[in-house]
């Protein structure tokens, strides 16, 4: 099957599934915790990724799903063609604010990406990448990105960084906060690597994701020139959490070597 099938199919399963959302939410929500009282999930998120699961399936039941709510099968390895989904990227805000939450989606074959989406549902934007092709956001392409300093750079940072922490240091946290231009905290992992794509933030980094917090995002990244890896600089590990980073080439390495630095 031709990667362009495939990329229509993922098109348009994004787009249904973000008409469900926004046609569902106003009426029949049910919010749950997960692994503590700020970890929510609702009814909608795994209603989410089990329309996506039925949909793949029909399409083609060879290949696997790796969803955030664990609605899918086990998947242990990337062999094959893998879906990486988070059906709600942001459920906070999904919840509280009722905005700025995304589908986020990548597509491995046998462990190389292929296809990244990243779709705003309430504004009804899409962020997308084909491996070797481009990447666009709605109808226009993306361009690779261009350099900047630290010190003319934006950068997507959690305001926890900036407390003692058990993660990195974060008294050279501050020192990058008073260099830079701005800083910012969405709330959304995927809308904040979609940002870092197309040129909104030049950085962002965060403690603690999972796979499908950055498959689909890390596919669109390489096609603009986003340098994604965890806080050590290595590749994220797409089985497992890890730390991350996704910075405009130009400031990857400075950043990792100068301000964000983990203790081990
Ligand atoms: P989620 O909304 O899909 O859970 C801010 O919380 C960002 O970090 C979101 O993208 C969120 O994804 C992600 N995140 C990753 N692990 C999380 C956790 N244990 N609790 C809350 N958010 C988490
Ligand atoms: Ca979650
Ligand atoms: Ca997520
Ligand atoms: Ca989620």
């Amino acid at each position: 099957m031709s990667l362009q099938r495939i990329d229509e199919f993922a098109k348009s399963i994004i787009f249904e599934a973000g008409k469900r959302i926004r046609n569902a939410f106003s009426y029949n929500l049910v919010i749950e915790t997960k692994s503590n009282a700020n970890d929510l999930v609702t009814n909608i998120d795994r209603e989410t990724e089990l329309f996506f699961i039925e949909k793949i399936k029909t399409f083609d039941p060879t290949h696997k799903i790796l969803g955030e709510e664990g609605m899918g099968e086990k998947v242990e390895s990337l062999d094959g063609i893998v879906w990486i989904i988070d059906p709600i990227d942001g459920t906070m805000n999904f919840v509280k604010q009722h905005r700025h939450f995304m589908i986020s989606i990548g597509i491995f074959i046998n462990g190389i990406g292929k296809l990244g989406y990243i779709f705003d549902v309430m504004r009804e934007d899409l962020f997308y990448a084909v491996a070797g092709e481009g990447a666009w956001y709605n109808d226009s392409p993306l361009r690779k990105l261009q350099p900047v300093s630290i010190e003319e750079s934006v950068i997507g940072i959690n305001a926890s960084w900036v407390a003692p922490n058990r993660h990195i240091h974060h008294e050279k946290v501050i020192e990058l906060i008073r260099k830079v231009r701005g800083t910012r905290s969405y709330g959304s992992a995927a809308m904040e690597i979609a940002f870092v794509v197309s040129g909104k933030l030049d950085a962002y980094v965060s403690m603690r994701l999972s796979p499908w917090d950055i498959a689909g995002g890390t596919i669109i990244a390489k096609e603009v020139g986003a340098i994604a890896t965890n806080l050590h600089g290595e590749d994220f590990d797409f089985l497992n959490q890890d730390t991350f980073i996704i910075a405009n080439p130009s400031i990857h390495k400075e950043l990792l070597d100068k301000y964000i630095v983990p203790y081990r």
